[in-house]
């Protein structure tokens, strides 16, 4: 009866063995447990519903009157037969409830000693902060050891899935909320050939997850969902959960994404965060106005605020706009960009700021820095 259930379309993730699994892989210590229970009360439910549903008509068949005949009341009752119905499945439920709250105990207690990294979600995209400043939107963890995500959210209750860990849990704005699982499978590393063509392939843009199945960096992952409902790009809102093999990889990796790499101009890491850290999903490039305006007429542009003022968009006007958006709100959108304050380096923030130079109509006639203005910032 399984291998029928293991036949069926899969519900879950694409990150699948096969694609026609029930289930996607089981990659967390979680997983063996989760998926018992799960088939455990579904079969018993399936085991109770076929004979009680066999019954109902079998009866509505065997106690058919014609119509005109009067019902007669029958009132007798079966004392050990009752008895027995009512006893029996409740030793089934107690055996559900025990061994569901057993696993959700488990699930809430965090084992002592398990790394710790910090998750942010906003509308719509996920920061992972590994401490001493490295943000990166993708999750990087060990495996074989325990990681706890302490989460919050800039804005709606988003909500984390990952699937292959069996593994969900709210991110509500205004508190902090956790969530612990312990990966049991290493992610994959692809071979540097195909690596090297697909980044060839990929060229500059926005690196393509769901066509190579691997991260730019050669890795192969799991798949991270929001999972509650959180307004128009909630479908957007996904990034990928890396499982390393030692802690000098993980270690290793962290290193290469928290900084600048020497040989990428300001301008393609400004292009890189601008894709990476969820600006894409409020600001356009092409004058599309989304929740935010288009970076297409920011930079070098006259801005009128909410509150009635005007300023020129220049370098310091748009780096106030990243680290502080709630103080000069531009007039016709609403305050709900979060602040990048203590998530962006100086340098990330230059890098931001020479790329909306390139791709903003106004950049040229920009507010034009005179001699004396250029003297003072060296001073
Ligand atoms: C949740 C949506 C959202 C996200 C994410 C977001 N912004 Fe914004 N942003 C807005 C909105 C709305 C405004 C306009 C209101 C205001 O000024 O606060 C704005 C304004 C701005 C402005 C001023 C623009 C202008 O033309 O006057 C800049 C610059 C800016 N954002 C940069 C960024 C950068 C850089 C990122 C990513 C690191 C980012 N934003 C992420 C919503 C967002
Ligand atoms: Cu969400």
């Amino acid at each position: 009866m399984f291998a029928l259930m293991n036949n069926m379309p899969h519900l879950l993730g694409d990150q699948l063995a096969s694609k026609f699994t029930w289930f996607p892989e089981q990659a967390s210590t979680f997983a063996a447990e989760n998926d018992w229970l799960f088939f455990f009360i579904t079969w018993i439910c399936v085991l109770f519903f076929i004979p009680i549903a066999g019954c109902l008509f079998y009866f509505c068949w065997k106690y058919c009157k014609p119509k005109g005949q009067k019902a007669e009341s029958n009132t007798a009752h079966n004392t050990p037969l009752e008895l027995a119905w009512s006893i029996l499945p409740s030793f089934f439920l107690v055996a559900m409830f025990v061994m569901g709250a057993r696993s959700y105990l488990n699930q809430r207690t965090v084992p002592e000693g398990a790394n710790n990294i910090g998750l942010k979600a906003f509308k719509w995209g996920w920061t992972m902060d590994y401490g001493k400043g490295v943000m990166n939107p993708e999750l990087h963890i060990l495996a074989n050891e325990p990681t706890k995500l302490s989460m919050r959210s800039s804005d709606v209750i988003h909500s984390v899935f990952v699937p292959a860990f069996r593994a969900k849990k709210d991110v509500v704005p205004g508190r902090y909320n956790y969530m612990w699982f312990e990966a049991d499978v290493a992610s994959e590393r692809v071979s540097d050939e195909e690596l090297a063509k697909a980044k060839f392939e990929n060229g500059d843009g926005v690196w393509d997850y769901d066509k190579w199945q691997f991260t730019q960096d050669g890795y192969r992952f799991f798949d991270l969902y929001c999972t509650e409902y959180c307004g128009k790009n909630h479908s957007v809102m996904q990034t990928v959960v890396v499982v390393h093999e030692t802690v000098e990889d993980l270690d290793a990796w962290i290193e290469k994404v928290s900084k600048r790499p020497a040989d990428q101009t300001p301008e393609a890491w400004g292009e890189k965060l601008y894709n990476q850290r969820g600006c894409a999903g409020c600001h356009s490039l092409d004058g599309t106005k989304r929740v935010g305006p288009s970076f297409k007429e920011s930079y070098g542009n006259q801005r009128r605020f909410a509150d009635g003022t005007n300023a020129t968009a220049d370098e310091d006007y748009i780096r106030n706009s990243i680290l502080y958006p709630k103080k000069q709100v531009v007039e016709g959108y609403q305050p709900v960009m979060p602040s990048y304050q203590g998530q962006l380096s100086d340098d990330d923030i230059a890098s931001i700021i020479a790329y909306l130079k390139t791709v903003s109509d106004y950049g040229p006639k920009a507010a034009p820095v005179t001699d004396d203005e250029e003297t003072n910032i060296e001073e």
